[in-house]
């Protein structure tokens, strides 16, 4: 299916002289050039070799080509990735429209509330605009008018029905009113839906603390404690709705939304908790986190990637989320960040009984959202050499840098190690526990032999979800140092996904039994997030710059691209306690 680009600018069109800013395409033969021409083909060379990486002498002479406008290249890659969506849509159009849950190798859809809450086709709006499938966003958009509605005697989890449905619905509107091509400025119909659904979420942050309730019923607008851990919500999920609540505020000038979300991080950061890092339950009734356990992985980690997305979003004029990450930055590195034994891998560990007692080795996949958020965080969405030029930018910045760029190949790691070229849930590592600082240690290794020495994956950890975190740090990264090895690596997995998750009648993709296994078992289930996330962060990885620039959006948990304001209307409205 061919379908008109959707960009900011029109790229110009390619000049078929040697004058202008193209000239570098028009490389004559002169003897003086040789080098020149050695180092070209080293790169063509190396460009298609398995696991190549640039370093040592010719890092130089080869940093000119990283320079060179490669989207051409890149554009049938980001066609095959378009192609891979549509199957994954065209199967669960075909086998289970309208239907919460899609399972393609039974071919089956299957519901979460009898009427079914939107979950695919809401959680997708954004990325068919993005990918420009007008035709089936229109199919989308008249479901979502003729047959969605959220007046059901439902309960729901908080934060899931905030970052997919309020998040996709929010993302929806704002892409409606400016991408070219999609932009109707008189629809309102997901800004009505938006207003409609969080109207109805706001009875979660009804609790006597203001930390929302684990779930909430979007028929009586009731909170409702979680059926587990003594009714604790996840800390994660409690302070990961910030970004869609204050959008939604500053759409409608309604503070309501604002003033919910911000008690929110009120409550959380009043406790000061030693070095920014945060149990993984909190209490509604109380506002006190519960048990001690720290970790980036499942409940802890959008806690943080939000932090510094809130400093985003507001476009820096709310300096105590600058604060708040980077009080948690120097925690992660001064606690969890662990070194493996045979190749220096870094990674970022688990503290199950709190700070000052023994890691434990394990990192998820889910954690792999820090190295693209730490250099949004360090850039504030420019390109590392923009950034550098300014006068804020110092040490600090430049070893949070390397720290992602190490988290980055980590990430990496965990894919490149298994048989099928795909990531468990969890891995564990091989690992020193000597509280060497990261300075003092020498650069990763880049082989993969020492790799799968460090890098254990257990029975019951070898699934895989088509989650999206490593890739989405890959097209953040990429976007940032404009370093091609981080498209090269999508590139990598993104064939992986296709080879292995792909059904047996070639109609749609799946999730996983087992990452180590060739030919890969797989389980009956597409997650919604393979459309939302990985698929729209592979397609954004391989498009041109000027598509969603990091400038001008942040994106919610769920892949949602959001706008960043310019000029705030509400404030954050508390200001930090002293630290005891
Ligand atoms: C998504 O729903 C979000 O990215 C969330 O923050 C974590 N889990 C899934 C994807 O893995």
């Amino acid at each position: 299916m061919v379908r008109g680009e959707i960009r900011r600018e029109q790229k110009p069109a390619q000049q078929d002289n040697c004058s202008g800013h193209r000239r570098y395409i028009c490389l004559r033969w002169s003897w003086g050039l040789i080098p020149l021409y050695i180092s070209l083909a080293a790169l063509a060379v190396g460009w298609y070799l398995p696991g190549f990486q640039f370093k040592g002498p010719l890092e130089n002479s080869l940093s000119f080509f990283r320079s060179v406008d490669k989207d051409s290249y890149w554009e049938s890659h980001r066609e095959e990735v378009k192609g891979t969506f549509i199957i994954s849509w065209n199967a669960y159009a075909k086998h289970a429209w309208g239907h919460d849950r899609f399972h393609p190798i039974s071919k089956t859809g299957s519901q979460m509330s009898p009427d079914g809450l939107g979950w695919m086709i809401v959680d997708s709006l954004d990325t068919l605009m993005i990918m420009n499938l007008t035709t089936e966003l229109s199919e989308a958009r008249e479901w979502l008018q003729n047959e969605l509605t959220y007046d059901q005697d439902q309960d729901v989890n908080t934060f899931e029905m905030t970052i997919r449905m309020l998040g996709g619905l929010l993302s929806a509107h704002y892409l409606s009113t400016s991408l070219p091509g999609i932009s109707s400025h008189n629809d309102h119909i997901y800004l009505t839906k938006a207003i409609d659904l969080a109207d109805r979420l706001l009875g979660a942050y009804e609790s006597k603390s203001g930390i929302p309730f684990a779930s909430v019923n979007i028929g009586t607008k009731e909170g409702l404690p979680s059926h587990a851990d003594g009714g604790a919500s996840s800390t994660a999920e409690a302070t990961t709705v910030q970004l869609e609540m204050k959008y939604l505020a500053h759409l409608t000038r309604n503070g309501i939304y604002w003033r919910k979300a911000e008690r929110v991080m009120e409550v959380i950061d009043s406790h000061r908790m030693q070095d920014g890092l945060l149990p993984i339950f909190v209490h509604p009734d109380t506002g006190n986190f519960h048990y001690q356990e720290i970790r980036l992985g499942s409940r802890g980690d959008s806690y943080y990637e939000y932090l510094i997305k809130q400093y985003l979003q507001t476009s820096g004029q709310e300096p105590v989320y600058r604060e708040m990450w980077e009080e948690a930055l120097a925690g992660i590195q001064k606690h969890l960040l662990a070194f493996s034994k045979h190749s220096n891998l870094q990674f970022i560990a688990e503290l199950p009984r709190g700070i000052d007692r023994p890691r434990s080795h394990k990192m998820d996949h889910l954690v792999c959202f820090l190295p693209g958020s730490i250099a949004i965080g360090a850039t504030e969405g420019r390109t590392e050499a923009e950034a550098r030029k300014l006068p804020g930018w110092n040490s600090q910045k430049e070893q949070q840098m390397q720290l992602a760029r190490e988290l980055m190949k980590t990430c990496w790691a965990m894919y490149a190690v298994t048989d099928s070229g795909l990531s468990p849930e969890i891995a564990w590592f091989n690992a020193h526990d000597d509280g060497i600082l990261s300075s003092r240690r020498p650069k990763s290794g880049d082989d993969k032999a020492s790799w799968k020495k460090d890098l254990i994956i257990k029975p019951l950890d070898a699934h895989n979800l088509q989650r999206p975190e490593t890739v989405e740090s890959l097209f953040l990264m990429y976007r940032v140092t404009n370093d091609p090895i981080y498209r090269k690596w999508g590139w990598e997995i993104f064939q992986a996904f296709q080879k292995h998750t792909i059904v047996g009648d070639g109609e749609g993709y799946t999730s996983l039994q087992d990452v180590t296994k060739v030919p890969t078992p797989q389980r009956d289930n597409m997650e919604s997030f393979w459309l939302a996330e990985t698929l729209k962060y592979l397609y954004l990885l391989f498009s041109p710059k000027e598509l969603l620039p990091l400038t001008e959006v942040v994106f919610n948990t769920e892949a949602h691209p959001l706008p960043r304001f310019k000029q705030t209307r509400f404030q954050t409205g508390w200001k930090r306690r002293r630290p005891s």
